[in-house]
């Protein structure tokens, strides 16, 4: 059955794989599942078309037959569950590898959307130089832990799985703000991320679409 997602027409960041389609174009590469994509606008997202798909107008979705779904956490879950690859067999291996999937979404992700949030929305306002270096501790607060739990492994439980995936798409949204670079072991831990043939592609194919050039890997 053919799979389907949605992603940005044209994406914010042009392509530097940041939107949340990436995470969702990876899973399904490291499952070795084909998909199709379709392109939205910011108005397309707002109709009714795509709320039905996406009750908060928002990307990805994902379709296959007639199963729609949204929410990042549900489709890459959905995926690992379905495919061999991304989860441990061993039930409490998998339970693990799942809980690091909530940690990403639920208690990592929150801090850093925060920082985006007052890098891009609130920049302009009288405030936002004085609150900044609270918002930076409170990722802080999260990476500092992060960052001894994951000590010197490659990854946070054992082989790569979906918890990997998730929270290395999570920190990457940090490059920019040099915080990452702050646990060199975190820094390391997403560039192997990024060094997976998987990842590779899929970065690959979210650039194509914001350049219009095919995808070179
Ligand atoms: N919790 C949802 C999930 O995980 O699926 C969040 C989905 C979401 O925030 N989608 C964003 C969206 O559709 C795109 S990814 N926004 C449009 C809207 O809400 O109207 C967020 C995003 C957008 C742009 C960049 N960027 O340019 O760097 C990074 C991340």
């Amino acid at each position: 059955m053919t799979i389907t997602i949605t992603a940005f027409e044209r994406s914010p960041d042009g392509g530097r794989g940041l939107a949340r389609d990436t995470r969702v174009r990876w899973a399904l590469e490291e499952v070795g599942q084909p998909y199709a994509v379709r392109l939205v606008s910011f108005q397309a997202m707002k109709e009714p078309a795509h709320l039905a798909l996406h009750p908060f107008g928002q990307i990805p979705t994902y379709e296959e037959g007639d199963l729609a779904l949204f929410e990042t956490g549900s489709i890459v879950f959905h995926i690992a569950e379905r495919h061999a690859g991304l989860l441990p067999d061993e039930a409490t291996a998998r339970a693990r590898a799942i809980t690091w999937m909530f940690a990403a979404l639920n208690t990592v992700e929150p801090p850093i959307l925060e920082l985006s949030n007052a890098r891009i929305l609130e920049s302009d306002k009288s405030w936002s130089e004085e609150r900044l270096p609270l918002v930076r501790d409170r990722v802080r607060d999260r990476l500092k832990p992060l960052s001894a739990r994951l000590g010197g492994a490659d990854w946070l439980d054992g082989a790569f799985s979906a918890g990997d995936l998730m929270m290395a798409s999570v920190l990457l949204r940090l490059r920019a703000s040099g915080l990452l670079d702050e646990y060199s072991n975190l820094a390391a831990y997403v560039a192997r991320g990024e060094a997976r043939p998987a990842y590779k592609r899929a970065f690959a194919a979210q650039l194509a679409v914001n350049t219009g050039k095919p995808p070179t890997v």
